[in-house]
């Protein structure tokens, strides 16, 4: 082999790693942090550095939505770039619930993956595991590999759902076969101490519900009996989770690779590292979100070390609003301390008003970002095409069919966002277009999905948010034009297709 030769195979692995086209993609996906949560967006009580340098060197998004104001159909729709209210069984999933995206499908992972990524999840899945009526103690199939993920460390439902274990790649992590896991929702299984029962056997107590079967003195939702090896102590579980971030970096870095780093931070149970102990001054939540900006400083100190900073496309965004008290008495309501999680927007988790789904949403590549401020309106049901737009691969007929292309929004060239975005919320479905907010009576389609489909009092609510962001102002009766307009192009984007 002649010299020439020799060096560029040698470099062949480096080249495509820094590749224009194909960045290393990070997304930092969080839980249920709110748009006022972060110090970037006017949090005062909580500082965030790490997130902040990132928004000082990126495009920090002030008018992004996650797709639903709950965690299960936001990530169903990041993932497949389809309205999740197109779906029946999309809502917010049980820990015993099937995977709700079908094998084969197309997905944000797959797409990437055909276009020669490593791809990546580790964290928070809630999307379903299994076909129904899974054995815990076997092999886990379908999961994340029949999406497109090479690899997966999961916490497969929520922080206060059963099961209370990882799952990596097909397996749950340090099980015993002589100890196997049952899991049961509805009907309780073992013998173990439930908070209901045994509420002297608590550290977190309940506010609503989560009074099932107790694990780390904390009970949860669900039954669960064995896999005692097997189940992690929420106080490392952003630590574990983070470490298994940092290593796909690390043994994926020589060619293009994708990571969905998927946060427990800041979900209840709150039960950050005893390190992040009074780090901000409003009580545990603020801890948490601490403990979050320190997991995303760690993914970007490895990106550092490895000098793959240049050329890594870091998105950061959450997958709802925020929620204060959402079950356990931590001491959140008590402590806030005049910290505003949704920062100047109405509502919050599960609501209809702009804070359940206005979230942070911010995007650094050092090489092609132009850093700044857009208020571009942009979905992360956008994320599939804007990000196949990216790697330069036309996407397949039928992939992401809600998903738009907003590439020069992302990359902070363009101030041109969506022309109109459809907001999920517990009570409905709300759309939003250009400064109008519309927040329907609802309609008959969202029966199919299972989801409420009326406001309290059954009236719809019109905004005008480019002088009421904060949704007070209902103006259904004055602007009776927007409000028919606004009426006929949701049943026109309900319509089934
Ligand atoms: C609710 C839970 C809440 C949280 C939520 C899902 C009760 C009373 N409330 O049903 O604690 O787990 O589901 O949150 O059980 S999400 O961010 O994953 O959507
Ligand atoms: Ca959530």
């Amino acid at each position: 082999m002649d010299r020439r030769s020799f060096l560029s195979l040698a470099a062949a692995p480096f080249a495509a790693a820094q590749s224009a086209s194909k960045p290393n993609i990070v997304l930092i996906y969080t839980d249920d942090v709110g748009y006022g949560d972060l110090s970037c967006y006017g949090a005062t009580k909580v500082r965030t550095p790490n997130l902040d340098a990132l928004a000082a060197r990126g495009v920090r998004f002030t008018d992004a939505h996650s797709s639903a104001a709950t965690c299960t159909p936001s990530r169903y729709s990041l993932l497949t770039g389809e309205y999740a209210w197109r779906r029946k069984g999309t809502g917010i999933l049980s820990g015993e619930a099937g995977m709700i995206i079908e094998p084969g499908r197309h997905t944000l992972a797959s797409l990437l993956k055909q276009a020669g990524y490593t791809t990546g999840v580790a964290g928070k899945w809630h999307l379903g595991l299994g076909a129904g009526n899974l054995d815990w103690n076997g092999d886990i199939r379908p999961g994340p590999q029949d999406i497109g993920f090479d690899y997966s460390f999961l916490i497969p439902a929520t922080g206060d759902r059963v099961p209370c274990v990882y799952v990596e790649n097909r397996r749950v992590v340090g099980l015993d076969p002589a100890d196997p896991i049952e899991i049961r929702y509805g009907r309780k299984v073992g013998n173990e101490p439930t908070g209901r029962d045994n509420p002297d056997l608590l550290r977190l107590r309940p506010s609503h519900g989560h009074d099932q079967t107790i694990v780390n003195g904390i009970s949860r939702i669900g039954y669960m009996s064995g896999g005692k090896s097997a189940r992690w102590v929420d106080e490392d579980m952003a630590d574990v989770i983070t470490q298994k971030a940092v290593s796909f970096i690390e043994r994926s870095r020589a060619n293009p690779f994708f990571l969905y780093f998927a946060t427990h931070d800041i979900h209840v149970p709150r039960v950050p590292h005893p390190r992040f102990k009074g780090r901000g001054q409003c009580g545990i939540r603020c801890d948490a979100i601490a403990q979050l900006d320190w997991c995303a400083g760690e993914i970007m100190a490895a990106l550092e070390r490895h000098k793959l900073t240049d050329n890594t496309l870091v998105i950061f965004t959450s997958d709802n609003g925020p929620v204060v008290d959402d079950g356990y008495q931590d001491g959140a309501v008590e402590d806030l301390n005049g910290h505003l999680p949704a920062g100047p927007f109405r509502g919050g988790k599960y609501s209809a008003y702009e804070a359940g789904t206005r979230v942070p949403l911010i995007a650094r590549w050092p090489r092609r970002i132009k850093p700044g401020v857009s208020d571009a309106l942009i979905g992360q049901i956008d994320f599939p095409a804007t990000l196949s737009a990216l790697v330069e691969r036309p996407m397949p007929t039928g992939a992401a069919p809600d998903s738009v292309n907003l590439l020069p929004a992302l990359l902070g060239r363009s101030r041109q966002g969506r022309d109109h975005l459809v907001e999920q919320s517990s009570r409905g479905i709300a759309l939003r277009k250009g400064k109008w907010k519309l927040v329907p009576t609802g309609a008959e389609p969202l029966r199919a999905a299972g989801l409420p489909t009326r406001t309290a009092d059954n009236t719809a609510e019109l905004y005008d948010l480019s002088r009421d962001v904060a949704e007070k102002d209902n103006l259904a009766a004055s602007r009776p034009d927007v409000l028919s307009e606004m009426t006929s192009l949701l049943e026109k984007i309900r319509a089934p297709r």
